[in-house]
């Protein structure tokens, strides 16, 4: 039998310390907006539901904004900016959600099972950075899975990237269509990409059909499912650096945050390297911010709730790109 981890030592060792301890928080989100940070992160609970691989354990219901004015200064909690029983459409698991700012107005993105049991995307207006945020009543149409991360291009188009595994459902689809026969691909073949899909001008509905992005090997190839160490699973996040577009993700059930470098922000992205080592809790979820020429990475792990997989805590630390472009990789406990 594993021997339970010495959470104590591993808090000491830990590379940084949770922004937030009174509630548990992940999936951080992080943009600067108006010369503050703002993480947009998951509000995780205990909802009483048992563990199983179908993530039905994250019963999240609502959602708070934090802020800080500047890196690792002190976090403010906002309060609840959006609750499920406001969501028209949306029935429960309030996961991973996103923002993006255009023209004065705040436009806060999110996935949760609509009352099918489905999960869809939904986004919800506010004209403050830290909500409340007033809901559509409908999810994005074509819109399915998880995890979306909406990111700003310099050329002023906007782009969705989104999906998950497993319980996020990715793998109950195939060219936008919905067939719940269909699993996870197995072997040799290729790995099920993340989607990206360009926002409509006024960034409620996708512009376009989402389009499913290559991650390939060093040879060109794209990565095949059994790649377990590489292939995307969810947490798709977006950020630029020197010219080039960076992919990152998390490989889910072997729990790297990786990442993947082009030249478009629909790919294709050739996979680089890792840019952390697993936490503690199953689940490894990450954006990465600019503030003032320095690159963050935010964040979660378990260790704040002795490794209760659900109860997470948004972290950040500093990254840095190498001149070759890679990302040195972080181990969350060094110490
Ligand atoms: O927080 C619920 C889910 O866990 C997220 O949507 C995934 O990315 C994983 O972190």
């Amino acid at each position: 039998m594993d021997q339970e981890p010495d959470y104590e030592q591993l808090k000491a060792a830990a590379l940084s310390q949770p922004l937030v301890s009174h509630i548990y928080t992940a999936d951080p989100s992080a943009h600067v907006f108006n010369g503050k940070i703002y993480i947009y992160p998951s509000h995780d609970i205990d909802a009483g539901i048992p563990f199983n691989d179908n993530g039905d354990h994250f019963g999240m219901e609502d959602y708070h904004v934090l802020s800080m004015d500047e890196p690792f200064g002190k976090t403010t909690d906002h309060g609840v900016a959006l609750h499920v029983n406001d969501v028209p459409w949306a029935s429960r698991q309030m996961w991973a959600p996103d923002a993006a700012e255009k023209n004065g107005t705040y436009y806060f993105y999110f996935p949760a099972r609509d009352q099918e049991g489905r999960f869809r995307i939904g986004v919800a207006t506010g004209d403050r950075p830290e909500g409340p945020f007033t809901p559509r009543p409908e999810a994005i149409k074509g819109s399915y899975s998880i995890d979306p991360a909406v990111y700003a291009d310099e050329d002023g188009a906007y782009y969705m990237y989104f999906g998950g595994l497993w319980g996020g459902q990715l793998q109950e689809y195939r060219q936008n269509n919905y067939d719940p026969s269909h699993a996870e691909p197995t072997g040799n073949t290729p790995a099920l990409g993340p989607l990206v899909a360009r926002l409509r001008d006024d960034l409620l509905e996708f512009a376009e059909k989402p389009r499913e992005i290559e991650i390939l090997d060093e040879e060109g190839n794209v990565l095949v499912a059994s790649d377990n160490d590489r292939r995307f699973f969810e947490a798709a996040w977006m950020h630029r650096h020197a010219g080039k577009y960076y992919f990152s993700y998390s490989t889910g059930d072997t729990h790297y945050i990786c990442y993947a470098t082009g030249d478009s922000p629909y790919g294709p992205f050739t996979y680089r390297g890792r840019i952390m080592e697993p936490v503690i809790g199953w689940t490894t979820h990450h954006s990465i911010c600019a503030v003032a020429g320095k690159y963050y990475l935010f964040y979660h792990d378990s260790v704040l709730s002795g490794g209760v997989t659900h109860l997470r805590s948004v972290k950040m630390a500093e990254i840095h790109h190498q001149e070759d472009g890679t990302i040195r990789t972080l181990h969350p406990y060094p110490g």
